[in-house]
């Protein structure tokens, strides 16, 4: 088994965190090669995209939701998805708003504005993909947007999707870590976001 990963990269950086969390350990290959991807990788790699997970058979899992899921069915403890019904459709909502309306949203900043992704809008591609300019301020408003209704959920809960740190712990905190990397962090008025980043980011699994 091999688990592909790309630096610092926000979307491999959710499956080492998940795997920190669990205390598992799996070979790791980085396939980056600065703002690109090796291109052995990239000829093996129908999606082009990291986090990639292979496994001894060769079946190669992308997504890293996906990843996750397959260590959460082979180890359950502790269970980051949830116990019963209703933290797992909570724990999925807030994952899922925590990835498409957070971390996409840096993804836009970013993608479209830093010079060394010029022709590389978007990832995955064998073609060019232009940036476009203009997303950089609607990925801005988003990310605002984003933060704004984190900190409200966090004012009424320890965790994003809960009592309990879950996955969407795991994806708010690589979307706040990527966020500052492009001087998006929230303001100070976000006071709920704060001291649940203060905790998060304290976790041992943070530091991968
Ligand atoms: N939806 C995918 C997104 C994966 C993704 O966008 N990965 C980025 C790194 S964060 C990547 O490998 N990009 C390759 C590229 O830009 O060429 C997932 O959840 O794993």
């Amino acid at each position: 088994m091999k688990l592909y990963i790309w630096g610092p990269a926000p979307n491999p950086r959710r499956v080492r965190m998940f795997l920190a969390e669990k205390g598992l350990e799996v070979p790791t290959e980085d396939v980056g090669a600065g703002a690109l991807l090796k291109r052995e990788f990239l000829e093996r790699s129908p999606h082009r995209l990291t986090p990639m997970l292979e496994l001894d058979d060769g079946t190669l899992i992308g997504e890293a939701m996906a990843i996750c899921r397959y260590f959460e069915a082979l180890h359950p403890e502790p269970p980051l998805f949830g116990r019963d019904a209703k933290q797992t459709a909570l724990i999925e909502m807030w994952e899922r708003k925590c990835e498409q309306e957070g971390l996409l949203a840096v993804g836009e900043v970013f993608r479209n504005s830093i010079p060394a992704f010029a022709d590389r809008g978007l990832g995955g591609f064998s073609v060019p993909v232009p940036q476009i300019p203009a997303l950089v301020e609607r990925g801005k408003l988003r990310v605002r947007v984003f933060f704004g209704n984190l900190d409200a959920q966090l004012a009424q809960h320890p965790f994003v999707a809960g009592d309990a740190f879950s996955v969407a712990d795991i994806t708010a905190l690589c979307t706040y870590d990527f966020a500052k990397r492009v001087g998006l962090a929230p303001d100070a008025s976000a006071v709920h976001v704060a001291r649940w980043y203060a905790q998060v980011a304290a976790r041992p699994s943070a530091n991968t």
